[in-house]
């Protein structure tokens, strides 16, 4: 790199070098930052030290604002929320705190300067991959709308080491690479050791006496784990908040360092320190299905622990007391992993705090409150009581409290009615006993909700029924939403300049302005500018392809793309199946008119989920024949692009012109993908499930190309006695492409390869394939019909984008904020930073 630092004259002060934002400034912080931090000289500097230096050089400009943020939060008296998460997906930080600093344009004139392009800087950044999919991405989303209202607010979750694994695809099949994310330091975090808290686990429980003669239980551990906390800046956009996502690396406990050692047991330590360390070693990497493993509960109960820990004493710190914690804390349970909070809360108020139960019971019911994010059975989440008592003596006895006090009181409402009580139950009784941990979550909560209108609905119909007629004022909905910030602004930069300059910058704090855009729909000059976008945006995709995949594209085409995990229920394999019907079509009949279409896939299977990753090879062998055969001429293209993150997502949603949301009616609880794909221009087919519903309902129907079942005629199917083959026999098409799929047409080394694919839809079909079908493909006929009338398309597109302000996390944020949380935005003054006084 060359730099002119040593030929600067110009006087800058050493307060200036940290927080200064002229060009001159942030030029000489970077190359000192390369220097002093990184080590190297400019000549001798990799992609990797230039990324770090710039991170740091960022990271200063965020300290003044994080740490008086901090200290108004120190000094007012305010009500914080707590958003607790076994997954923050937060995507790349450099970007995102250079828009939300509103340091873009001049970094990237700073990096220019010395001989670099940002752009390329900020693909160094390791994407830190701290969550599966959906539930991840959402919480990170909100801490970017909670910082931008200016809600005092903390994430709290896992240090994980190694994240979501990185998907490599080999022969057409998924193979799992450690995600080393931490490789070359993180500059994002600053560890906070002086704030380490204790976590015990194991050990058995004891009743003892205090002075009063009073009895008391005590928990005896068998081990105990230190929870360290990291700290990472999340700032608002163009405010001067900057919130603090606080995530827990386990290490081990003081007895370890001395007592293991000392008593030359060495190998015994060792194992300890292990044991400890592995707690926050790595994420599983499942998606609405958990597994059932110690560790998995060790890992919740270790971030709950400490994450609640650290309230109490922060809180008691200010207050010196206790019985006001539900006036300044709104504690957010983001599903069910950290739903043992309720009885850790109880053990920590009870046990270490003296309180008496009635008045604990209070405090806990009225901070915490509770989200859902399935619908699916087999995700709710479930722990035997054997494991539960070996790794949480205390914690069961709390909860048979909690659960002997819930049934009598219900009893007194109902009496007599058995069934109920068994339903209602925390533990489960049938089949060995096994704590229910969404009943835990909503018995100790004031507030629990659904994430779209539908989830909602069927959350107060279905799973949760019993528990809504007891207490129907504690359900309500909070559609999700998604940040315009990250979603719009830093992945599709052109398109947010046309809207800006037509609209102004404000939108970008107000979605919903996004409105005034319709005036511009008859616009020629602005259509065309519109289409000019979607195409550049789509030729960068196009080279992405071509580097990563070999594949050349026809940005002409259709991009026609699915991106999620890969799981049935959301139906990949309803796609391909339409794939594979276009591709006979064409060999039945060469000639065929039909519009070109590129169709995109991403998204990781979980690592022992057979059928997702059949699924997955399916795509690409379908892709192998598709794409090589000199008879589909250009119509057809079929990618499978590796290793889908939130990154990734920045190239792919921009550039998109239909988005796939095509989930078993009643089985996506919300989606939240379908929101991206919206507000940059690309229109949805979908079915009536989730999010989609709404969308629909803000883009108008119109819009909006609708297929499939509705979740109660879903339902009345399952009930009447669904037979998928039935569909297979009467519909020709259908049947032709299952058979192609069965003998081996796309797998001809291994002919059966398939088989379980084709069998598990024609003898069991849980999520209905064959039965939407039909109305998946002739809707697909009508959308290659729409895309050959580009003044249409255009009209639609720019539609879609101004009807999608309802989807904007920050209205969601405000709707938890005003109906479950009662927390107000603080203002933060910045105060000029003064090296006498800091
Ligand atoms: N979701 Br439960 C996940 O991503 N992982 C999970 O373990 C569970 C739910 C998703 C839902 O599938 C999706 O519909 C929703 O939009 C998202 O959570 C955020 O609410």
């Amino acid at each position: 790199m060359q730099t002119d630092v040593a030929n600067q004259t110009s006087n800058i002060t050493v307060e200036d070098d940290r927080t200064g934002l002229s060009i001159e400034t942030l030029k000489r912080a970077f190359a000192d930052n390369l220097f002093y931090i990184q080590g190297k000289l400019a000549i001798l500097a990799n992609f990797t030290d230039y990324y770090m230096a710039l991170s740091y050089t960022t990271r200063d400009r965020l300290l003044q604002r994080w740490l008086q943020t901090l200290k108004v939060y120190h000094e007012q008296d305010i009500k914080t929320v707590y958003y607790l998460s076994a997954e923050f997906l937060m995507g790349r930080h450099l970007g995102n705190s250079l828009i939300n600093l509103d340091l873009y344009e001049s970094i990237a004139q700073a990096v220019k300067e010395s001989g670099l392009d940002l752009t390329e800087i900020l693909e160094q950044e390791p994407d830190p991959g701290l969550g599966n999919g959906g539930l991840g991405r959402l919480a990170a989303c909100f801490l970017d709308s909670l910082a931008t209202l200016e809600i005092p607010a903390m994430g709290y979750g896992i240090r994980y080491e190694f994240g979501i694994f990185n998907q490599s695809i080999q022969h057409g099949w998924q193979v799992e690479i450690p995600d080393k994310w931490l490789r070359c330091g993180n500059p994002w975090e600053v560890v906070r050791y002086e704030s380490t808290v204790q976590v015990k686990f194991g050990g058995h429980t004891e009743i003892y006496n205090d002075d009063r003669g009073r009895p008391h239980t005590r928990w005896i551990p068998s081990f105990t784990v230190e929870g360290i906390p990291h700290d990472t800046p999340v700032p608002g956009y163009q405010t001067n908040t900057v919130n603090t996502l606080r995530l827990w690396k386990a290490e081990a406990g003081e007895d370890f360092n001395f007592q293991a050692f000392n008593s030359g047991d060495y190998d015994g330590a060792v194992a300890t320190k292990i044991k400890s360390e592995t707690i926050s070693k790595v994420l599983y990497p499942n998606d609405n299905t958990p597994q059932g493993r110690q560790l998995r509960l060790e890992q919740q109960f270790f971030f709950v622990s400490c994450s609640l820990q650290d309230i109490i004493r922060r809180h008691l710190k200010k207050y010196g007391r206790l019985d006001n914690l539900p006036e300044h804390a709104a504690v957010q349970l983001n599903d069910t992993h950290p739903a043992i909070s309720i009885a850790e809360m109880m053990r920590l108020l009870v046990d270490e705090h003296g309180l008496f139960w009635d008045e604990a019971w209070r405090i806990t019911q009225s901070t915490f409150a509770y989200t859902n994010h399935t619908l699916m059975p087999e995700a709710l989440e479930k722990w035997g009581v054997p494991l539960f008592e070996s790794l949480l003596p205390r914690h069961l006895e709390i909860i048979y409290e909690i659960n002997h006090r819930f049934l009598q009181d219900v009893q007194t409402w109902y009496p007599d009615d058995e069934e109920l009580l068994a339903r209602l139950s925390i533990i489960e009784e049938n089949g060995g006993k096994q704590v229910r941990m969404a009943n835990l979550a909503t018995v100790g909560s004031h507030a629990v909700n659904g994430v779209a209108a539908l989830h909602t609905e069927l959350l107060k119909q279905d799973v949760l029924s019993d528990f809504y007629k007891l207490w129907p004022e504690k359900f309500n909905n909070k559609t999700n939403g998604v940040t315009p910030r990250r979603w719009v602004l830093l992945a599709n930069p052109a398109l947010s300049e046309l809207i800006s300059e037509k609209i102004g910058g404000t939108w970008l704090k107000h979605l919903d302005e996004l409105r005034k855009l319709e005036s511009f729909v008859d616009d020629s000059d602005f259509r065309q500018r519109w289409r000019q976008i979607k195409q550049a945006n789509k030729q960068k995709l196009a080279d992405y392809i071509m580097a990563h995949n070999c594949v050349e594209v026809d940005v002409n085409s259709i991009f026609d793309i699915q991106v999620k995990r890969i799981h049935e229920y959301k139906r990949q394999h309803l796609d391909l199946l339409h794939i594979i019907a276009l591709y006979l079509r064409i060999k039945q009949n060469p000639h065929i008119q039909m519009t070109p279409r590129t169709f995109i896939f991403g998204g990781k299977a979980a690592p022992g989920y057979f059928m997702a990753k059949l699924i997955i090879k399916a795509i690409n062998a379908v892709a192998d024949v598709v794409n090589r055969d000199p008879d589909v001429h250009g119509r057809l293209k079929v990618v499978f692009l590796a290793n889908f993150s939130a990154s990734l997502g920045q190239l792919i949603y921009p550039a998109a012109d239909l988005s796939e949301q095509i989930s078993t009616a009643g089985k996506e609880a919300s989606g939240t993908g379908n929101m991206k794909f919206t507000m940059n221009g690309a229109l949805t087919i979908g079915t009536l499930d989730g999010a989609n519903i709404e969308i629909r309902e803000e883009v108008g129907e119109e819009n909006f190309f609708l297929f499939g079942l509705t979740a109660a005629e879903v339902e009345k199917m399952k009930t009447d006695g669904y037979k998928p083959r039935d569909y297979y026999e009467s519909n020709e098409e259908l049947r032709h492409v299952l058979d192609r799929l069965a003998m081996g047409y796309f797998s001809p080394g291994d002919k059966d390869l398939f088989k379980p694919l084709v069998d598990s839809l024609l003898n069991h079909d849980d999520y209905m394939l064959l039965a939407d079908y039909q109305a998946y493909a002739d809707c697909q006929d009508k959308v290659g019909e729409a895309y050959k009338d580009v003044e249409q398309w255009t009209t639609m597109s720019i539609l879609n984008v101004a009807r999608s302000g309802k989807f904007s996390s920050d209205r969601t944020i405000k709707e938890y904020c005003d109906e479950i949380w009662h927390v107000k935005p603080v203002n933060v003054e910045l105060e000029p930073y003064d090296p006498a006084k800091a």
